[in-house]
């Protein structure tokens, strides 16, 4: 049966990670996955999580399944963080949640309901973007669709090309949209853009889609929910696909959340139980470890606070890195302008080095991106730093 298939193409970022860990020069860089480092150049265990895992482990009782839909503290944490606790769409049950494997599960789930439950045929997807959504949609039988978002000229948003592009799309379709930190750009609409845009959905009445897989990366976990806030006072039903894998650093957790807002609180509970018929019939219910870890530690006023004051140091370690990165390509003879750098948001930039460079980068220095020229800064060191900045100006 097997002689006849062909091999599967290699994830483009996944398979960074595979060459990277075959490298065998010393001194090698990767800022290819976007996976958080600490100056030290390591993935360490939030110290919120590491303490909430021994109270876990402390008081679990039984290994019984969840609930089809996850653990409920982790769901109702999930809609506080996303609307704010005090949001009318909470206090009247308009919003339901299912735990998902990773913001990745969160999509496919998103996706699925939508195809099978919404009539939508198309998916609206900025180009560029982080090549699972155009996969995932794919995998679903939805047709996706791109939108312009990136102007290389400015370094900046393609504002008239979105708006051009996403003019086009139809009542009933899906448009995707980034939380917050676009995935590669690191560039995201203005209030006054996000405020356009929502209106602009409730009048063409799409069903806008939020992956949020980066909350607390931008400005702040509150900050960072403006956008889909203000989509929120226009639109009555969206979509929200969320991740906890980096701004809880549990990757290999798998901690995700999909939810449905829907006009009122009956909607939202048959809309719900679809959700529900699709997890049975592709895992039947979720694994408890990380979900019930978040939950502990978004539950205990002292933990919650402890683990923002880590996701602050994270988000500035990343700002710091972009400063210095930019003063040190500068100090090195770049006679480019690489400002643009400094106001991008969450992990990535869009450095603008072109494929032919990023391969030069890889050849010669042993420094791994991926071909977009999109870097993970929170890659870059102390340690790494002088010597990355040489070798990018060598290559400009
Ligand atoms: N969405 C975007 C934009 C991402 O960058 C990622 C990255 O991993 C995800 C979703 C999926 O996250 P997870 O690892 O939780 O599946
Ligand atoms: O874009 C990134 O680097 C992260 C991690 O198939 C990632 O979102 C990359 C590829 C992938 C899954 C996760």
């Amino acid at each position: 049966f097997f002689d006849r298939i062909e091999a599967a193409p290699a994830d483009p970022i996944l398979g960074l990670g595979e060459a990277f860990k075959a490298e065998t020069r010393t001194g090698k860089v990767n800022l290819g996955i976007g996976v958080y480092k600490n100056a030290a150049g390591n993935t360490p265990i939030v110290k919120a999580v590491k303490e909430a895992e021994k109270r876990l482990l402390a008081s679990e009782t039984t290994k019984n399944y969840l609930t089809i839909d996850g653990v409920a503290e982790y769901n109702a944490q999930t809609q506080i963080l996303l609307f704010g606790a005090d949001h009318e769409i909470i206090a009247n049950g308009r919003a339901k949640t299912a735990q998902s494997l990773g913001g990745t599960g969160a999509l496919r789930i998103a996706l699925e309901f939508a195809k099978r439950q919404t009539g939508a045929q198309t998916v609206w997807i900025s180009n560029p973007t982080w090549p699972n959504h155009n996969a995932i949609c794919k995998a679903v039988g939805l047709t996706d669709k791109p939108y312009r978002y990136y102007n290389p000229q400015t370094h900046g948003l393609d504002w008239d090309g979105l708006i051009e592009d996403l003019a086009q799309a139809q009542k009933g379709d899906i448009v995707l949209l980034h939380g917050c930190c676009h995935n590669p750009t690191g560039i995201d609409p203005t209030p006054a853009q996000w405020e356009t845009l929502a209106k602009m959905s409730a009048e063409k009445g799409w069903l806008p889609l939020f992956d949020f897989a980066y909350q607390g990366f931008a400005k702040g976990l509150e900050e960072d929910a403006a956008g889909l806030r203000l989509f929120l006072q226009y639109n009555r039903e969206l979509l929200i696909a969320s991740s906890y894998s980096k701004n809880f650093g549990m990757y290999n957790e798998r901690v995700g959340a999909f939810t449905l807002v829907a006009d009122n609180a009956e909607a939202a509970e048959r809309a719900h139980s679809q959700v529900k018929g699709i997890i049975r019939t592709i895992y039947s219910n979720p694994a408890s470890h990380g979900a019930a870890t978040i939950a502990l530690v978004l539950k205990d006023e002292a933990l919650k606070a402890q683990w923002i004051a880590e996701l602050d140091e994270m988000r500035g370690r990343i700002k710091a890195m972009r400063q210095k990165f930019v003063a040190l390509l500068q100090a090195n003879g770049a006679t480019q302008n690489f400002d643009f750098i400094i106001e991008q948001n969450g992990m990535f930039s869009f450095s603008g080095l072109s494929p032919d460079q990023v391969d030069r980068l890889k050849d010669e220095f042993a420094i791994y991106a991926v071909r977009s020229g999109r870097i993970n800064v929170a890659g870059i060191t102390d340690d790494n730093i002088d010597y990355l900045c040489e070798s990018i100006v060598k290559v400009l």
